[in-house]
């Protein structure tokens, strides 16, 4: 009732404003009922068309300064530094062309605005002037999309030189889960068909498969540092992506097929740690955090930086939260973390209704 009342009230005020409004004018003498821009309006809009340069400009100044720190920090993986650069020669180009050009257009509006008398030139064509400004973007984007190419080229060549560790990764509504080849580093067959609940069998493992007995499935991601990794990237239901953001890798994850992606991590978590820009990075987030806490909301723990496997694709209700920490470390730290965890055979081929996998803690995950 309160609403209808206050929607009422609403209405009636607004009658009044627009009544009051139309009284107003018509009490008004009109002295230049002209439609037709005077020199005097004419002014008027080459000056705002400066001011809204200025805005573009501030506000162009004012992203970087306040949400430039929101990139994400250098690249953990090999491929990621040139992977960086060409994005900041890209974002570069881009920046420094859409600079000048917005200064000139705005210039010229406003120095060749309307004037009483004034005539603008006839001038039909310039063929030295549209060579020039067909040749040079040719020229840049040319080589951009050369490199461009070269570099994905590079990227996403997937291949078994360098005895790389193969990894699956397993994405699910919601959820993702890895599996590592064992001690043979070659993943048993697997299929969503045979996925046996009951047996706890959720990755669809063929029992029957002597490489699947070895494979040694978890919830947490580790990678010893230097060594390159051959990604397996499986979906169970609906479209998934893989996204590691710190190690500039994303590939989807397609019920049906394997999709692959490969990379080097050469930074451990422990080095990410101590670089100034991920202190500060942790520093900001827990001052957020402990206003958090203070008012008693969730995320409000205090956090520590971590690697991430996140998915990139809206894939239902719980996508934000689908995500699996990943641990780079020395090999040594790698050898005897894996050294605990139990393969398939342990977990699951026995009758003896183990777990359905390495079961670790889950500790807060956030950005
Ligand atoms: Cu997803």
């Amino acid at each position: 009732m309160t609403t209808v009342l206050i929607l009422a009230v609403l209405i009636l005020v607004a009658i009044a404003i627009w009544q009051m409004t139309k009284i107003f004018e018509l009490s008004q003498l009109r002295t230049d009922s002209s439609e037709i821009a005077n020199d005097s309006d004419n002014k008027t809009n080459g000056y705002l068309l400066f001011a809204f340069l200025i805005f573009i400009y501030g506000i162009t100044i004012f992203s970087f300064w306040k949400y430039g720190k929101l990139l994400l920090p250098e690249a953990a993986s090999a491929h990621g530094g040139e992977y960086d650069y060409l994005m900041v020669v890209s974002m570069g180009i881009i920046f420094f062309v859409q600079t000048i050009t917005q200064g000139l257009l705005h210039y010229f509006g406003y120095r060749y605005r309307g004037e009483e008398g004034k005539k603008a030139l006839f001038y039909a064509d310039n063929d030295r002037l549209e060579f020039i400004w067909t040749i040079i973007p040719v020229i840049v984007l040319s080589g951009l999309i050369l490199w461009g190419l070269y570099t994905w080229t590079n990227i996403m060549d997937v291949n078994d030189e360098d005895d790389p560790l193969i990894v699956e990764l397993y994405g699910q509504q919601f959820n993702w889960t890895a599996r590592y080849g064992g001690e043979d580093n070659v993943l048993g067959q697997a299929n969503v068909r045979m996925i046996d609940i009951d047996k706890a069998n959720v990755l669809g493992l063929d029992e029957s498969d002597t490489y699947a007995a070895d494979d040694v499935i978890v919830r947490e991601l580790h990678l010893p540092v230097g060594r390159k990794v051959n990604f397996k990237i499986r979906s169970q239901d609906v479209l998934h992506s893989a996204y590691m953001p710190h190690f500039r890798a994303q590939m989807n994850a397609v019920p049906g097929m394997i999709t692959e992606f490969s990379f080097t991590p050469i930074t451990t978590t422990e080095e990410m740690r101590q670089k100034q820009e991920i202190i500060d990075k942790v520093k900001r987030t827990n001052e957020i955090r402990k206003e958090r806490a203070a008012n008693g909301e969730d995320n409000s723990d205090p956090w520590e930086f971590d690697y991430i496997l996140l998915c990139n694709k809206i894939c239902g209700k719980s996508h934000y939260n689908m995500q699996m920490r990943i641990i780079v470390e020395p090999q040594k730290d790698y050898e005897a973390w894996m050294a605990e965890q139990k393969t398939f055979k342990e977990t699951v081929m026995g009758d003896d209704s183990q777990p359905a996998m390495n079961v670790v803690e889950t500790a807060s995950i956030g950005q």
